[in-house]
C-alpha cells in the first residue's frame, strides 16, 4: 500500500503533468496562430505525452491502494512574444518538472517506498530526454534567427513528430 506522503505528492504531480499538457496545448494554439502548424503539431504531441505522464502517476496510486484526488489546474500563459520565447518557456518548464521529479525521488526514499522509487526511475530517465528535446528546439530556433526559409524548414521538420499511440492501460 502506498503511504500518505507519497500518495499526496503523487496527486500533486498529476496536477503538474496535466498543467504541462495544458501549457503545451496553449503553446500549440499560439503556434497555429503564427502560421507554424508543424511546431504546433510538435506541441500537440507533447500535450498527449504529458497526459500519459499524469496517467502513470494516477495508475500507480490506484495499483497500490491509494486515493487519487485531482487538484485544480492553473490557467497557463496565453501568448508569447515570439516562437523562440514560447520554446524557451517550454524549456524552463521542463527544468522545473525535473526538479519536481527529483523531489519525489527524495520523498519516496525518505519513506522507504521502493516501489515508487522504481516507478520514478522511468521519469528520471524521461526528463533527460524531455530537457534535451526542449534545449534542441531552442537551439534550432536561435540558429534560424530571422530567416523565414529556415523557420519554414524547421516547421516542416517538427511537423513530422510521431504521435504516441499507446496509452497506458487502466490499472483497475
Ligand atoms: Fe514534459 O515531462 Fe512530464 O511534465
Amino acid at each position: 500500500m502506498i503511504g500518505k506522503k507519497v500518495n499526496e505528492a503523487f496527486n500533486e504531480q498529476i496536477m503538474h503533468e496535466y498543467f504541462s499538457a495544458y501549457l503545451y496545448f496553449q503553446m500549440a494554439a499560439y503556434l497555429h496562430s503564427e502560421g507554424l502548424d508543424g511546431m504546433a503539431h510538435w506541441m500537440r504531441v507533447q500535450t498527449i505525452e504529458e497526459t500519459i505522464h499524469g496517467t502513470k502517476f494516477f495508475d500507480h496510486i490506484l495499483e497500490r491502494g491509494g486515493k487519487v484526488e485531482l487538484l485544480a489546474i492553473e490557467k497557463p500563459q496565453a501568448t508569447w512574444a515570439s516562437p523562440l520565447e514560447a520554446f524557451k518557456a517550454a524549456m524552463a518548464h521542463e527544468q522545473f518538472i525535473t526538479g519536481r521529479i527529483n523531489e519525489l525521488v527524495a520523498i519516496a526514499a525518505k519513506e522507504n517506498d521502493f516501489a515508487s522509487r522504481t516507478m520514478l526511475q522511468w521519469f528520471v530517465d524521461e526528463q533527460i530526454e524531455e530537457e534535451s528535446n526542449a534545449e534542441k528546439n531552442v537551439r534550432n530556433l536561435e540558429m534560424v534567427g530571422g530567416s523565414g526559409q529556415g523557420l519554414m524548414m524547421l516547421d516542416r521538420e517538427m511537423g513530422a513528430r510521431i504521435m504516441p499511440i499507446q496509452f497506458p492501460p487502466a490499472a483497475v
